[in-house]
């Protein structure tokens, strides 16, 4: 009757910010030579893997995690840079604190995006969209930085909108549009829903969220698992209730491979140590953290497993440390028992407190549930066996 509206003081308004191809802008600061050129930043090597592509190298079909070796054929007049881990985190630190003066809640998730808790605040800013535009043009005032922000009632929308602002601009998805927005799109779209998910859903000729979010339970939790299949009908209903920090404690960052046949040849395992590897490096300097140590897993032939860990000297993120460290161990552990080895894993340790405020935020530590926040983005875009969880 007062014509008041009966929603907004329940709904809550996420901001997801996204720095816009981000360790090509932060070299573009300084190298403007590299400006609307196609650049490729990752390995560079034979085996290297593409961290991250410009636009204009993207229009070729090159992205994220992509063989470099791929990505010269698509796009072979593009610039190959290794990147500067330190110059990203510098950068990214930097960039949170602008982001703190507009919100007293924010939430890093990776080295370039972050929530923020921006309910309530019309009154203090304005126009929900404008202050989004306000925040985006101090981090390009301020860092020359293009971002992007998803504006959602919770973190799940909040991030999926912003792969439609995507590049350079906002957009906003109100409580009432959410199941709407999602229907229509890819289940891989939906943060949680990895190739194997997504293959398995398939499977049952469930393409888009909005049949994820209409399936019969029965064959889905079949599928899946009842807690899974719940959980990601859920979400596909555009339903998140997750508060913007999470209390789970992330203790490693994992990737593991099981042979077709036992192998126990050096070289062999060396080199999918060496991947392995490589694939830790990359997810944890994506969370912005330094880890403390690394571990291998072997599982031989009869089944019997056993893990070996030990600390870096310092923590770090390089994929050289990482490798080096686990082949140590690798090497030590065969000399004890020269099986042939049916699985291979590597997992950094010791992503705490201490290892983080070393890298993202010195001056604001991050608290272990940013931390698990930064891991859960991660889970999200690799898929959930790349992490593994301890207990609170
Ligand atoms: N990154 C990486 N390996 C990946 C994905 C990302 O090393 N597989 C690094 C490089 C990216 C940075 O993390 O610049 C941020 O990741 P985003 O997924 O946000 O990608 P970008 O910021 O590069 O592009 P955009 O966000 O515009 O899609
Ligand atoms: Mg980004």
């Amino acid at each position: 009757m007062s014509g008041e509206p009966n929603t907004s003081d329940k709904e809550r308004v996420i901001f997801h910010v996204d720095l816009d191809a981000f360790y090509v802008e932060a070299e573009r600061q300084n190298d403007p030579s590299l400006i609307g050129k196609p650049v490729v930043i990752g390995g560079i090597g034979p085996r290297g893997v593409v961290a991250t592509a410009s636009y204009e190298a993207r229009k070729f079909g090159v992205h994220s995690a992509m063989a470099t070796a791929v990505a010269r054929r698509l796009c072979p007049q593009a610039i190959y840079l290794r990147g500067n881990h330190d110059l990203y985190r510098t950068v990214s630190k930097k960039f949170m604190n602008i982001l703190r003066e507009y919100s007293p809640n924010v939430v890093p998730v990776s080295v370039d995006e972050a929530y923020l808790d921006m309910t309530g605040t019309e009154r203090l800013y304005g126009e929900t969209i404008d202050t989004a535009d306000q925040i985006r043009k101090a981090v390009r005032d301020q860092l020359g930085l293009p971002a992007s922000i998803g504006i959602g009632p919770s973190k799940l929308v909040a991030k999926v909108s912003t792969e439609h602002a995507k590049p350079d601009g906002v957009f906003q998805v109100r409580l009432q549009e959410a199941e709407s927005f999602f229907a229509p799109q890819p289940v891989r779209n939906l943060p949680g829903i990895g190739p194997k998910t997504g293959a398995t859903l398939a499977k049952l000729e469930i393409s888009t969220l909005g049949q994820l979010a209409a399936a019969p339970v029965g064959p889905l939790r079949r599928a899946l698992g009842p807690n899974h299949a719940d959980y990601v009908q859920r979400r596909a209903k555009g339903i998140d209730n997750a508060p913007l920090k999470e209390r789970v404690k992330a203790k490693s960052i994992s990737a593991e491979t099981t042979f077709e046949t036992d192998v126990s040849r050096h070289s062999e395992l060396e080199k999918v140590l060496k991947s392995l590897s490589e694939r830790v490096g990359t997810r944890l300097r994506k969370s912005g953290l330094r880890a403390r140590g690394a571990s291998i897993k072997l599982r031989y032939g009869d089944f019997s497993t056993i893990t070996r860990q030990r600390t870096f000297v310092a923590p770090g993120d390089g994929d050289q440390l990482i490798y080096d460290t686990a082949h140590t161990l690798l090497v030590t552990a065969m000399r004890a028992r020269g099986d042939a080895i049916r699985l291979l894993g590597v997992s950094v340790t010791g992503l705490g407190e201490q290892a983080a405020q070393l890298s993202l935020l010195d001056q604001n530590p991050m608290s272990d549930s940013d931390t698990s926040e930064a891991l859960d983005t991660i889970r999200e875009r690799f898929g959930s066996e790349a992490i593994s969880w301890g207990s609170v």
